[in-house]
């Protein structure tokens, strides 16, 4: 196989600095007249060379004169050229309708959209497809009036006309030199609506949301999500918005979540359609999260892109960085660092142990469709906070000035991001830079001692990373720890808090005159990615559940005493509940505490995630351990459960979207959750009674996931109820699926076997497919279980999904990739399906890489 390397990156040999195209649009046969103006970079008689995939190539022409003397060299046309600039036109046919890969030109739900992130251009035009070739462009595009009355580009619209045979045509031209992953176009029959935003420099913007017409009044919270992600990114980062024209189309079938094509961003529209009635408090958050990070995507990786797909995390990781600030700004920060760091340790740490750690800047790769990862865009994120931690909210927001400024309109590396960051606050970042290069998530173990005789504590701190996958010496790297001692007795803080930059294998600090005996509270609000072992006791977590002035810290005490408490129990141990349950019953009564943040710390970590603590995991002790603890703190605590769940459903009458009301909604289905797991008789005719009055889905969705859970007389029902109720919403039935496919129950496996065969179900859809397939991929006592069924299910549903969509087939692929954390004969069972998958003739370039790296 081909591989990529980014030690072999070379300056590109032509540069195309204008170009025009021109689209006969139609599904099935659609022609496309491309006319660059390229320029010979420098001294050198290499030809140009075109990048293509999977058109019908009709003629080409350099300075208005056909040619013939091209070659394909695999799928590049290559052209001999004789001067320093020409202009070279080419015509090509292609079929969006038969386009199932959903990148290039395709068809969704009767409407032809684009996606060209990261190497989609090249099945539309032949064209030098990387992201250091910036070009003008311009774009025609004539099409049936009736079909697609809508015709939109990227930029300004120029000019628009009617064609006598009932078709019409329209011309977009962007003023912004851009990569070609970020061209874009849409064709359909589609409503707007509008809005518009004044720049902090008194421009009119006109904001356009374009949805099928049914769809409109689901768009205002998206709408509203993007002014207030245009004012946030003003405010916060000095950044304004440059074209007079911001449109975001929304389509049922998309790979990604969203596409920040430039004045253009095409959505997912799970990520755009929201009412009360069919998306949850989580939808609401991930539609402003997304909006938000399209958005911001406008300096951060458009004005500013990549030199070439290694550095993807420049983009990716500044950008999460930036939306998940923007989120926690929006609402309760804690909550969001909260679900920030959960979404972290269920999908990056993993990655980063496992057969597919790569560093958030590539070495090399296959198929750069793989490299969408948790670690380039998450850990990326991680990444940038700690540069953030570390210089000081000044002197980073005077380095990110200082990047925009020098690589507007440019392509850069994270290297000249970094080195904008060192310049602007003159700090050393040469060990930082580490971060880039190194896989793996380093493990902290943190011990103090205290010798009350002399007043003096000592932290001994120690770092290493585990190997990698093709990386065995592991070097240490910057970790900023932010560190509080409390004191046992007073619950008084020693000292104000501190940062320690833990840069060496071991370290450590020394504190005077500490007269009680010291209790740390270290990595407050998750200050470092990194896996933290200390040697504190139970009864120092509950003290630090209940006591720590930071709320990542006091959230993370009490998981680190859930798990230690799973862990123990999963392992055969007979382990006393008490103290767990004490420390959520503190939390659950404290009034002081915001309710989203209660709700958040009195869950119980995933399965996969005390999985992630054993040396080799045995799904079937971990469910039975976390179930066992649920039930007994359902049962210990269920009077403050009815308590909390009576008091919030007083409290929410009428559906708002707000911290509180949320907050409120959470703490109100973790308590149904924990009433139910107590076996409680009504448990049923609760959740049914909250899944037929609910004016909302958060609260409907959580009933119903309660009920699915269980076996009460009411669960069928409130499955075919919903079903029906929704059953013309794509959306609200990828959640039908999803919670069927998440259920803690014996029969899982079988009940999603029979889903896959589902009038309803399709892999064309990777929204339904992600739905039913990659949730029960992460259902991991369903997913495992002994006989391989599962293993299998999952192989079968990836053979017949690349053969559609191999990019995302091979996002799913993962949970086959940890057999190496598993007993030897589920181990010997994911081998052998991830080797019939290999073995698949004809299989992708996407799903080949991933397959055969995830048996290594
Ligand atoms: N650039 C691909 C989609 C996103 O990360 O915004
Ligand atoms: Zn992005």
């Amino acid at each position: 196989p081909h591989v990529t390397r980014r030690e072999d990156y070379t300056a590109p040999d032509w540069l195309v600095p204008e170009i025009a195209l021109d689209f006969a649009l139609d599904p099935a046969a659609t022609r496309v007249k491309a006319t660059l103006h390229v320029q010979r970079s420098d001294a050198h008689d290499r030809p140009l060379r075109l990048d293509g995939a999977g058109q019908t190539l009709l003629s080409v022409s350099v300075d208005g004169v056909a040619v013939n003397d091209w070659t394909i060299e695999g799928e590049t046309l290559v052209l001999p050229l004789t001067g320093s600039a020409h202009v070279v036109e080419t015509e090509v046919e292609i079929a969006p309708e038969r386009n199932t890969q959903l990148m290039g030109l395709y068809a969704s739900g009767g409407n032809l959209c684009t996606q060209c992130e990261a190497e989609g251009f090249r099945r539309i035009t032949y064209f030098p497809d990387r992201p250091d070739v910036l070009s003008r462009y311009q774009v025609r595009m004539t099409a049936d009036k009736a079909r697609y009355p809508v015709l939109l580009a990227n930029g300004d619209p120029i000019a628009a006309g009617d064609l006598p045979d009932g078709r019409h045509w329209a011309e977009w031209r962007d003023p912004f030199p851009k990569p070609c992953y970020l061209f874009a176009l849409v064709a359909g029959d589609l409503a707007v609506n509008r809005g518009s935003f004044t720049t902090m420099s008194g421009r009119e913007v006109a904001l356009g949301i374009w949805v099928r017409a049914a769809d409109v009044p689901r768009t205002d919270h998206a709408l509203a999500a993007l002014k207030a992600a245009m004012a946030w990114d003003e405010q916060t980062y000095g950044r304004e918005y440059d074209l007079d024209v911001f449109n975001i189309v929304a389509v049922d079938d998309f790979n990604f979540g969203a596409m920040e094509n430039k004045g253009l961003n095409i959505f997912n529209s799970r990520y755009i359609l929201a009412d009360p009635d069919t998306a949850t408090d989580y939808d609401y958050d991930g539609i402003a999260a997304v909006v938000a990070h399209e958005y911001f995507h406008n300096w951060s990786g458009n004005r500013v892109t990549c030199r070439d797909w290694f550095q993807l995390s420049l983009k990716e990781g500044f950008t999460v960085y930036r939306d998940q600030c923007f989120s926690a700004d929006q609402g309760s920060a804690a909550v969001k660092r909260i679900e920030d760091v959960r979404g972290l340790r269920a999908a990056q740490f993993p990655e980063d142990a496992g057969p597919l750690a790569h560093p958030i800047r590539p070495d090399s790769y296959q198929e750069i469709s793989n490299f969408y990862t948790a670690t380039i865009y998450n850990k990326g994120a991680e990444i940038i906070r700690m540069l953030a931690t570390m210089l000081g909210a000044q002197a980073f927001r005077a380095g990110t000035d200082l990047y925009f400024d020098r690589f507007d309109g440019t392509a850069a590396t994270c290297e000249d991001f970094v080195a904008s960051l060192e310049d602007a606050s003159g700090t050393d970042l040469t060990q930082f830079r580490r971060w880039y290069s190194q896989a793996g998530t380093p493990r902290i173990t943190a011990s103090l001692l205290h010798h009350k005789g002399s007043g003096r504590a000592e932290l001994v701190l120690a770092q290493n990373t585990p190997p990698t996958p093709g990386q065995t010496v592991k070097q240490p790297v910057v970790l900023p720890l932010r560190i509080k001692l409390f004191g046992a007795d007073s619950a008084q803080p020693y000292a104000p808090e501190q940062t320690v930059l833990l840069t060496e294998a071991e370290h450590r600090i020394v504190f005077e005159d500490v007269r009680e005996r010291p209790i740390l509270s270290i990595n407050r609000g998750f200050s470092a990615p990194a896996i933290l072992e200390t040697d504190r006791s139970a009864a120092d977590l509950a003290f630090l559940a209940a006591q720590d002035d930071d709320p990542f810290a006091r959230y993370e005490a009490l998981q680190q005493l859930m798990l230690d408490t799973l862990v123990e129990s999963a392992g055969g141990a007979r382990v006393d509940h008490a103290a767990v349950i004490a420390a959520i019953g503190g939390t659950l009564a404290n009034p002081q505490l915001d309710r989203a943040f209660v709700a958040e710390a009195v869950l119980l970590p995933s399965e996969s995630f005390i999985g992630d603590q054993m040396a080799v995991v045995d799904p079937e002790a971990i469910f039975r351990a976390r179930e066992t603890l649920r039930r007994d703190i359902g049962r210990a605590l269920e009077a403050s459960w009815r308590a909390a769940y009576d008091g919030a459903r007083a409290t929410t009458t009428g559906y708002v979207y707000s911290p509180e009301a949320k907050g409120l909604r959470r703490l109100k289905s973790v308590a149904l959750g924990y009433i139910a797991a107590s076996g409680a008789a009504d448990a049923g005719a609760l959740a049914f009674a909250q899944f037929e009055a609910a004016d909302n889905m958060t609260d409907r969705q959580s009933a119903l996931t309660t009920l699915v859970a269980g076996d009460s007389a009411q669960r069928t029902p409130a499955l075919d109820i919903f079903y029906n109720r929704y059953s013309d919403n794509a959306l609200v039935l990828d959640k039908w699926f999803s919670v069927q496919a998440m259920a803690p129950r014996d029969d899982t496996g079988a009940v999603v076997a029979e889903l896959a065969q589902h009038r309803d179900f399709t892999l064309s859809n990777p929204n339904r497919a992600r739905a039913l397939i990659g949730a029960f991929g992460v259902n991991q006592r369903a997913f495992n279980a002994a006989d391989g069924s599962g293993y299998r299910f999952l192989a079968d549903q990836l053979i017949a999904l690349d053969r559609l969509n191999p990019q995302t087939a091979a996002k799913l692929i993962p949970p086959l990739g940890r057999w190496k954390r598993f007993d030897s004969n589920r181990a010997a069972l994911m081998r052998a399906e991830l080797e019939r998958i290999v073995a698949v003739p004809g299989l992708s370039k996407d799903m080949a890489e991933q397959a055969s790296r995830s048996l290594d």
